[in-house]
């Protein structure tokens, strides 16, 4: 009877050992700005190549004004975006318009690029209305910040594609705490029964808050968590934007095809504070980490090959600086003008009709606000 359990879980061991081999990183750019996977290289024109970095360059700068905004007292909740910019931009880049984006909170850099104007993104970090007041033809969603409820949300949405016959896909994000949640799981179930069009992206930054990634779970890689939802998932260096534009790109192909949903996990990491709410990242965190990650750093090697490619200089990541600078002036300056909000407000958008009681309250607040 014992030896015929322990050859058993013997067996499963080896078993998980054979799955976990598969999930190895897929690095295109080395930290050199090396091509090292010839094969795996997307098809993207010089054009689209200096796009995505202009995009990163800005969103750095967008990141560092954030910052320093929110430390004058003149935006709210931010989450730091240094280091993840690859992980964040390049998977949008890999997006058509029509696809929509279900981000968590960290993720406003991927709703500007995919329309959202900048304005409404410092609005919506002040918890003004106006800030989730999402244009019409922009493809997102305000950021979610219950961990996880995101993965949930999208599978609804892809499913809702595909069952209006659009060739379009739902993208989310969470990070590798968010992996740890119900709702992660339940997500990913749900799209892959019903072969969603979703693409579901860990954003696997090494820590939740404080609590390091091995604190997750026992899992070698979070990608691993497909084989249970019976769908692809994938780990790739979550700091070479051409790995991380490759995967999403083909994740999307399939999603079109019918072929369901794809988990991504992008192996990054966050510079910055978890947020501007005041964690100390040298409690949990050791200066050797830091330089090991930012070593890595994606705008660093994506200059060194386009650099190498002969399609990037000082001139062009310069005249990106400034642009960056100058929109988010005005941009700040357009937020500033926003009118100020009102509990009437508040109250006028919850419903379509209001119900008695707070017809009642809302004429309170509307007597009090004309005065
Ligand atoms: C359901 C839920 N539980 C807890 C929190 C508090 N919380 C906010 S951020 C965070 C850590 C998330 O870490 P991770 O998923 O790795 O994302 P990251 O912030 O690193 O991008 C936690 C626990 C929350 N917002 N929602
Ligand atoms: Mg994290």
């Amino acid at each position: 009877m014992a030896s015929k359990t322990n050859k058993a879980s013997l067996d499963a061991m080896k078993q998980l050992e054979k799955v976990e081999e598969q999930f190895q990183t897929i690095q295109i750019l080395n930290e050199e700005g090396e091509v090292v996977n010839e094969a795996a290289m997307p098809e993207l024109s010089d054009e689209q190549l200096q796009e995505l970095m202009k995009r990163m360059v800005y969103t750095r700068i967008l990141d560092q004004r954030s910052i320093s905004l929110n430390r004058q007292g003149r935006l709210g909740f931010y989450a730091p975006t240094a280091g993840q910019e690859a992980s964040q931009l390049a998977s949008q880049f890999a997006l058509e318009k029509e696809d929509f984006i279900l981000p968590g909170y960290r993720d406003v850099p991927q709703m500007i690029w995919h329309g959202l104007p900048l304005s409404q993104a410092f609005l919506w970090s002040r918890g003004h209305l106006k800030g989730g007041d999402i244009p019409e033809g922009v493809n997102v969603i305000s950021p979610q910040i219950i961990i996880g409820a995101q993965y949930v949300q999208a599978a609804g949405v892809a499913l809702g594609m595909k069952k209006r016959g659009q060739k379009s896909v739902a993208i989310t994000y969470t990070g590798d705490g968010g992996t740890s949640q119900g709702d992660f799981s339940e997500g990913i179930n749900f799209a892959g029964a019903y072969k969603a069009p979703a693409i579901f992206v860990i954003q696997n930054n090494q820590f939740a808050i404080s609590t390091p990634r091995e604190k997750q779970t026992a899992a070698k890689t979070l990608a691993q968590k497909a084989v249970a939802a019976g769908i692809p998932g994938v780990v790739v260096d979550g700091m070479d934007p051409l790995a991380v534009y490759a995967a999403v790109r083909e994740a999307r192909e399939r999603a079109v095809n019918g072929e369901g949903p794809t988990l991504i996990e992008t192996m990054t990491y966050r510079y910055g504070p978890h947020t501007m709410a005041g964690d100390d990242p040298t409690r949990y965190r050791t200066s050797d980490l830091d330089n090991e990650w930012e070593k890595k750093d994606p705008l660093v090697r994506f200059r060194k090959f386009l650099e190498k490619k002969g399609i990037w200089n000082e001139e062009m990541e310069n005249e990106t600086i400034e642009r960056a600078k100058e929109d988010i002036k005005v941009a700040i300056k357009e937020a500033d003008s926003a009118p100020k909000q009102k509990v009437t407000d508040l109250i006028s958008i919850m419903y379509e009709e209001l119900p008695q009681n707070l017809v009642e309250q809302n004429e309170i607040y509307k007597e009090k606000e004309s005065k």
